[in-house]
Order: C-alpha cells, then structure tokens, then sequence
C-alpha cells in the first residue's frame, strides 16, 4: 500500500441519517428489526468526494455504539481531529490521528472510509485493489434470522439457495438452537451451514452446544460474551464444532491474543467493529499468519458499506463465504445506482475508483432524515 498515498485536504463533512426497510424482519438474540436505520458520512476535497458507511446500530444491543453516539462522536472529536490535521491528510494516517479518542470504532471506520473513498477516487485505483485483492468475485453465504417456527426457517433456507447461496448462516439462542440445525440439515443434506448466536450463551451451556457437533457445522459464531476469551477457550476444547469469534475481536491485536489463547480457530472480520478497513487487512494478516481462515461479516450495509465489504473479501486469508449478500436479501431499493447482484453465488467485486459505487441522489434523498453539515 505504501507510496500510492494521495494527500488531501477536506472541504466539507457531511453526517446522512437514512431509514431503509428491509425486505423481511430480521431477528437474532439481540433483538428483531424491521428496517435499518443507519448514519452516511460524506468527506468532500478538491478533487473528490468519498463516502462512508457506519454500521452501528439504532439501539446498542450488538455492540456499545449506536447512530447517535457515532454522530457525536464524529461531531465532537472525531471530524475536528482531522480538520486540524491540515492539507497533508492520507487515509492511513485517519487512525493514528483519531487513536487518542478510546473507542467508537464504527465511528471512526465511517470516516476513515470516506477519507478512503476520496483519496482512491482522485487517484483512479478501486478500493479493491488499494487493499490487496486477489479476486474480482466473492463467494456469498446468508444470515438467516430467527423464525417463529421450523417450517418458516425451512421455507426461508430453501429460497435463499434457490437464488444461489453458497453457504448458510442460522442465527440461534436458547430454545432456537439444536431442532432448527437438525431440520436444515436433513432438508437440505450437505449444504454449508454454520450458526451465529451473538454472545446469547455461557460457558456453562458447552454440553448442550456440543449436541449440534452432530450436524457438522463449518463454524460457530459468538457463543459467549465478548469479553469471555478464556471461555471461549475452554469451550472450544468441549465441542468439535469450530469457533469463530466476531464481537471479541475489536483489533489486530485482539485478533493475535485469542489466536494465541486457543478462543478461535476462524476469525469474522468487520472493518466497523475493529476500526476501519485498514485494520480489517491487519486482522486479516495476522490471521493468515497464523493460518487462521477468515470470512467478511455485515451489518446489512446499504451498497456503499457493501462495497467496501465485497473488496476486502476479495483478499487472499477470505477463504469461506462471507456475509456479502445481495443487495435485494436486505432492501427493495439500494442506494447504490447498481446494486449487488448474486450471481452463480457470488458477487462481482467493484472494479471503478474508491468504493466502485455511485450513490443513487434520488433514492437517498427519499431516505434522508436528516442531513447535518459539519463546519470546517
Ligand atoms: O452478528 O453477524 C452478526 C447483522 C447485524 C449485526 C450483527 C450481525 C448481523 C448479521 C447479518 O449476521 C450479516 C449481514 O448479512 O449483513
Ligand atoms: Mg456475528
């Protein structure tokens, strides 16, 4: 990445807040949403403009952040920061800059991302390329929420890989857990399959998490708390299935202790939920270094998140399928003027500089509730 920096100085930042309804609610052991409400960050400079997308949530239920402590975040700390750093800004310098201010890691990889997005598209390279792709599609897997009953989730499973999806990810807690698998998986016979549970366990529910070692998942995601490295350890040792951590891994250095520890054997990478894209590649290598696989998770971004998600899976530690749906598994109407689109269970990694992305200006505009200019 080194010596294709383009320095740039920003001329205005602009917070989006958009509402967008999803095709269908979408439930896990954190909560049930029928639509996304999400914040868009918009750097603009001389030659460029750049976007960015924070994935944090309406309510803090996921992880700490929501969109309004991102805004005031970005608005406080984190936009001033920048500002006052002057003419000479690349986008691998946004992390250093913003490294005083703890936390709020959606915050930051929003903007990073924008400052990304503009500096690319100034340059001509695709975000893609600028990251260390070694691929132009991905393979797409699906989460799939939790259902009100069987037959449903059946029904939900079958459409998905009627359209083609590679992989399956059921979202599971107490009481939604061993007879949902059991039922995929002898509907659908050897299909990819894994499950995500979101923190919903402890430690003390291994012996039942090992019955679903019965169903040979590629992976559990998150069955403990965020903060239970040790057991998560100890868990990975009662059960056959392999775990995967998402929420405990807030860096590369997170990533390099639960790697070490024996928490994980497969990593999920989210650039929001570590702090910019920058730091999802060295998640990523630190993963690959220690011969751990990765995949790409989501946080139903619109297009332009997604963009950014499809172009670091396309890096050569992303070997299973990720989270990088369609855009039409999450919303009737993206706000991208060509939204994702499946094909042969993959999706084609933007090729145009920055993002690859162009912003719909219609459909944003019907999605906007509030616009905020912040002075610079
Ligand atoms: O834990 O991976 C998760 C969505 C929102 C918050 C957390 C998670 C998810 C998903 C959906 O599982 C992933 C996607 O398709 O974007
Ligand atoms: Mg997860």
């Amino acid at each position: 990445m080194a010596g294709r920096e383009h320095t740039l100085k920003i001329t205005a930042v602009e917070l989006r807040r958009i509402r967008m309804p999803l095709v269908a609610p979408f439930r896990t052991s954190f909560g049930s949403q029928s639509e996304r409400e999400l914040l868009l960050v918009r750097v603009a400079t001389p030659d460029a403009e750049g976007w960015g997308e924070c994935v944090a949530m309406e309510e803090p239920l996921y992880s700490y952040e929501d969109i309004e402590t991102a805004a005031h975040v970005l608005r406080a700390y984190l936009v001033p920061r920048l500002l006052a750093a002057g003419e000479r800004l690349t986008a691998p310098a946004v992390a250093r800059i913003l490294e005083p201010v703890k936390g709020h890691p959606m915050a930051k990889a929003a903007l990073e991302l924008a400052v990304l997005d503009a500096e690319l598209r100034a340059a001509g390279l695709p975000l893609a390329t600028y990251l260390g792709a070694v691929t132009d599609r991905v393979a797409a897997g699906v989460s799939v929420g939790i259902m009100d009953s069987v037959p449903q989730l059946l029904d939900a499973v079958d459409g998905y890989l009627a359209q083609g999806y590679v992989r399956i990810k059921l979202k599971i807690e107490p009481g939604w857990d061993v007879e949902p698998v059991r039922a995929v998986r002898e509907r659908f016979g050897d299909i990819g399959l894994q499950v995500d549970a979101n923190t919903a366990y402890t430690l003390g529910d291994a012996r039942h998490l090992a019955r679903l070692d019965a169903f040979d998942l590629l992976l559990i995601e998150q069955p403990l708390p965020e903060d239970d490295l040790r057991g998560h350890v100890a868990l990975a040792r009662l059960i056959r299935t392999p775990v995967c951590l998402d929420e405990s891994i807030t860096s590369a250095r997170s990533a390099a202790d639960a790697i070490a520890l024996g928490a994980c054997s497969i990593v999920n990478v989210k650039a929001g939920r570590v702090g910019g894209y920058l730091e999802a590649v060295r998640v990523h290598d630190v993963a690959q270094a220690n011969g751990v696989p990765v995949w790409c998770g989501g946080m139903l971004e619109t297009g332009l998140g997604r963009a950014a998600n499809v172009a670091l899976a396309a890096l050569p530690g992303f070997t299973l399928p990720g989270d990088t749906s369609a855009s039409d598994r999450y919303y009737r109407q993206d706000v991208v003027t060509a939204p994702f689109v499946l094909e042969q269970g993959h999706v084609r990694v933007p090729t145009g500089p920055g993002l690859g992305v162009e912003p719909d200006h219609a459909v944003l505009a019907d999605l906007t509730l509030s616009v905020e200019s912040l002075p610079v």
